[in-house]
């Protein structure tokens, strides 16, 4: 690949300083850092434009839309140069021009147009399906602001605004030629001619929903598909003329407000946003100009005649339920402006449509209310309650429980539309995303749907891009894989199984440890200037980074740093493996009990760090503003990787997998995608502690699990750790945490930390006291990263292509 772009490094250099002459007007010498950079991006964000409009267009073959609210991109360009075999070139480029490239990609822009793992799942999606040769594309938003920036005050979260188009994205390109118009609110009205009717919705508020495209490079440079988010603007330029015209600039501007509202925020839960009408717009715009995007492709390469052939070469999948109007949105095309009849729109519908689930959190489960529903999209409504009351009338009455089956299963219910219903009922396929997960979504989330239709229900173990998560952001690592087996590991992730032959190779775990105290260093020096604090590289790193939530169970983690404290202060000859604790990771605004746990952590990190009794034997470190960029300095740095969430919680996890790949040893639970993981290492390699899913199930349902009666009996350790919180011990930074211990206490403990408390704090000691054996610590090591292939997205992305899309 690398020769069709760049015949060698001076070819490079050449076209790199042409491109500064032709873009800024300046000579590369003249350029600032930042410049230097977007000039770089640009051209080579052109070349992955040109080779994705000179490749052939492929009109024959069935394309897969992959629509999701949230793609977590991360930074480009490393993966790009990656993917398209010109990252030695550039990277020789570049140094011999003066400034490295290293230093120019700090200059990019992080897009967070996601909150955490289904994002990112989406992004690394994208990435393997160009990779492994499937025509599939993204369909989502383009959010004027993304995630927002944490920052840290006094160990206080604080969210600031991410401006991440301030200095504009190289990556993307306007297509102002291909917006659509979207309709929100309006009245339905019946049309009737020669017997047959229609039904047509007039007035209302008209959006104009403007596209942008991102190219996506397959490794390889063979495949270039096209990510597409959308931007929601007004409609036309003479915009309430009328209220502009009559002098009312304020109401004319509110009215331009209004229509930019839609796509200026993303909603910074990373689980269950429901209840806002601005989100409902924002699921609606995506689904609906995504839609008349892919009937018009269909259109044009197969013509408007036979409507029954659009699942032959189209494929819709719903990333969880916020897409799932694309069921009834479909259908209203195709009745309403296509002629179709409503039992076969339903089955072309149903014939093209799939739907990932991401979770059993039932308070996660999305539902809108009814009325909100009906007034913002009153034809949708329509075939909704429609759909549904067919549905009731061919439910199977026959069974003893059809009653409960049916109130478990319609769609609508209690004067809320329940969106996972509407999910299942228009997917021909459901799958939940760990084999543990789609399990419990059989056994209960989704109980009544497997009863009627188990041939719909199927699991896809998640995975991640091993060419990102390896192969960028883990340099030396890297280097050493490739030197070893060759770089075919980046083409075809399984053939790090053939690192099994190096597990004891002294030399290649001489390598290995290099590369680990490389990454130490810089992650350490990243961790010195974003929170200040030192970490010692001579240290375990334990690192636990991921969204803030209760059933993650940060609070487990700093549970057992303050109690490792309190036994170090009793006791000061206790041998402990010197560890550092890293934490990153961000909480949703409203959500105060996680933002409150970060709030401890740095509170224990202020103590402890400065404290010389423990400072020598445990550091700890928040890292500001968790991110895909600053992930990918994370990971590879890690010797211990915390997954600790309560069994039958986290529906899969893939911060897991990401750090395996990179040789980290899992601490966890029973729980997600780490079942699969401890299948696959075996136990030496991995250390799992805690209840398993049927005692998290029994000891709930025994009823016989008191949180005070543990804080009674136990005050020589967990009784003084929870006086801890509201005593004053880490206060000094800001205040107690009187409502952390009342959540824990009054909540009877509803995540389990007291109940997995002491078989985490033994698991992970036995796990520390067995890194002083470096090599056999080291051999697990590289015994993750040989058995991590499996994980993959190339592997999952196979998997719904040949059992669900079929492209
Ligand atoms: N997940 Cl429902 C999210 O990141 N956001 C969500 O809104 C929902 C789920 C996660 C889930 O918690 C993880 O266990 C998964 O690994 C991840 O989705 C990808 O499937």
């Amino acid at each position: 690949m690398s020769e069709t772009f760049f015949k060698d490094k001076d070819d490079f250099i050449a076209q790199y300083r042409d491109s500064c002459r032709k873009m800024l007007g300046k000579r590369y010498e003249d350029l600032n850092e930042r410049d230097r950079y977007f000039v770089l991006a640009s051209l080579i964000a052109h070349k992955a434009r040109d080779l994705r409009s000179s490749a052939a267009d492929l009109k024959d073959e069935k394309q897969v839309y992959y629509f999701s609210i949230e793609f977590l991109l991360g930074p480009l360009l490393d993966n790009y140069l990656l993917n398209l075999g010109i990252r030695d070139v550039v990277k020789a480029g570049c140094r011999e021009l003066g400034t490295p490239l290293d230093e120019l990609e700090q200059r990019e822009v992080d897009p967070g147009l996601g909150n955490g793992g289904l994002g990112r799942l989406a992004a690394c999606f994208l990435d393997s399906m160009a990779a492994v040769g499937i025509n599939g594309h993204g369909n989502g938003m383009r959010y004027r602001y993304g995630l927002f920036r944490q920052e840290i005050d006094h160990g206080r979260q604080v969210e600031k605004m991410d401006n991440w188009l301030e200095n504009g994205f190289s990556w993307e390109a306007r297509k102002g030629e291909s917006s659509v118009l979207v309709r929100f609110g309006g009245n339905v009205v019946r049309h009737e001619d020669d017997g047959r009717y229609w039904f047509e919705t007039e007035g209302g508020q008209i959006v104009k929903a403007v596209p942008y495209d991102v190219p996506i490079v397959g490794y390889g440079g063979d495949k270039v598909n096209n990510l597409r988010i959308w931007s929601a603007e007004p409609a036309s330029e003479d915009f309430d003329l009328q209220a502009f015209n009559n002098g009312d600039y304020a109401q004319a501007m509110r009215f331009r407000a209004d229509v930019e509202a839609i796509s200026q925020i993303l909603y910074p839960n990373d689980a269950g946003e429901h209840g806002r009408l601005l989100r409902l717009k924002q699921e609606y715009l995506f689904v609906s100009a995504g839609l008349q995007t892919v009937l018009r492709d269909f259109e044009r390469a197969h013509g408007k005649d036979d409507w029954s052939e659009l699942p032959t070469y189209v494929a819709i999948h719903t990333n969880d339920t916020h897409p799932a109007m694309c069921g009834p949105e479909l259908m209203r095309i195709l009745v309403d402006e296509r002629g179709i009849d409503f039992d076969e729109a339903f089955q072309i519908a149903s014939a093209c449509i799939s739907y990932t689930n991401h979770t059993i959190m039932p308070e996660a489960l999305e539902k809108w209310p009814i009325d909100m529903f009906r007034n913002l999209l009153p034809r949708l409504y329509m075939l909704i309650e429609e759909i549904d009351h067919r549905y009731r009338d061919t439910f199977p009455h026959d069974r003893d429980n059809w009653q409960d089956l049916l109130a478990e299963t319609a769609i609508l219910w209690d004067g809320q539309v329940r969106m996972a219903n509407l999910s299942v009922i228009f997917a021909h396929s459901v799958n939940g995303v760990s084999a543990l997960h789609t399990g419990i979504l059989e056994d209960t989330t989704l109980h009544g749907f497997y009863e009627l239709t188990p041939e719909k229900f199927n699991n896809k173990t998640n995975g991640i891009s091993h060419r990102r998560f390896l192969g960028n952001s883990n340099p030396p690592y890297g280097k050493l894989i490739t030197d070893t087996i060759g770089d075919g590991w980046l083409k075809d992730a399984t053939q790090l199984s053939r690192l099994g032959q190096y597990e004891d190779d002294p030399s290649f775990q001489e390598e290995f440890a290099k590369a680990r105290q490389w990454n130490k260093e810089r992650l350490a020096s990243y961790v010195k200037r974003t929170s200040g604090v030192e970490l010692d590289c001579s240290m375990v790193f334990d690192v636990q980074v991921k969204r803030f939530h209760a059933y993650k169970r940060q609070l487990l983690n700093i549970m057992k740093v303050m109690d490792l404290r309190n036994r170090l202060l009793d006791d000061p000859s206790l041998e402990v493996r010197p560890t550092a604790f890293v934490f990153s990771g961000k909480a949703a605004q409203s959500y105060t009990f996680a933002k409150e746990v970060i709030r401890l952590i740095n509170a224990v990190a202020d103590v402890v760090n400065k404290d010389g009794r423990v400072n020598d034997r445990i550091r700890v470190a928040f890292v500001p503003n968790f991110a895909v960029s600053s992930a990918q300095l994370i990971y590879p740095a890690a010797d211990i990787s915390e997954q600790i969430s309560w069994a039958g919680s986290e529906a899969s996890g893939t911060s897991n997998m990401k750090l395996m790949m990179n040789g980290a040893i899992t601490l966890g639970t029973y729980d997600g995608a780490n079942v699969e993981i401890a299948k696959l290492v075996g136990e030496d390699s991995i250390k799992i502690f805690g209840l398993r899913t049927e005692e998290v199930d029994a000891l709930r349902a025994s009823g016989t699990w008191f949180a005070w009666d543990v804080y009674n009996k136990d005050h020589e350790r967990l009784g003084r750790i929870i006086d801890q919180l509201n005593d004053g011990t880490f206060a000094e930074l800001s205040g107690s945490f009187q409502s952390v211990h009342d959540e824990l206490m009054m909540s009877n403990d509803h995540d389990l930390v007291l109940a997995d408390f002491y078989s985490y704090v033994k698991a992970w000691e036995e796990l520390v006291q067995t890194y002083g054996d470096r090599r056999s610590w080291i051999r697990a090591s590289i015994h993750n990263t040989a058995q991590s292939g499996f994980f993959s997205s190339d592997r999952t992305v196979r998997e719904y292509n040949s059992e669900i899309w079929h492209a």
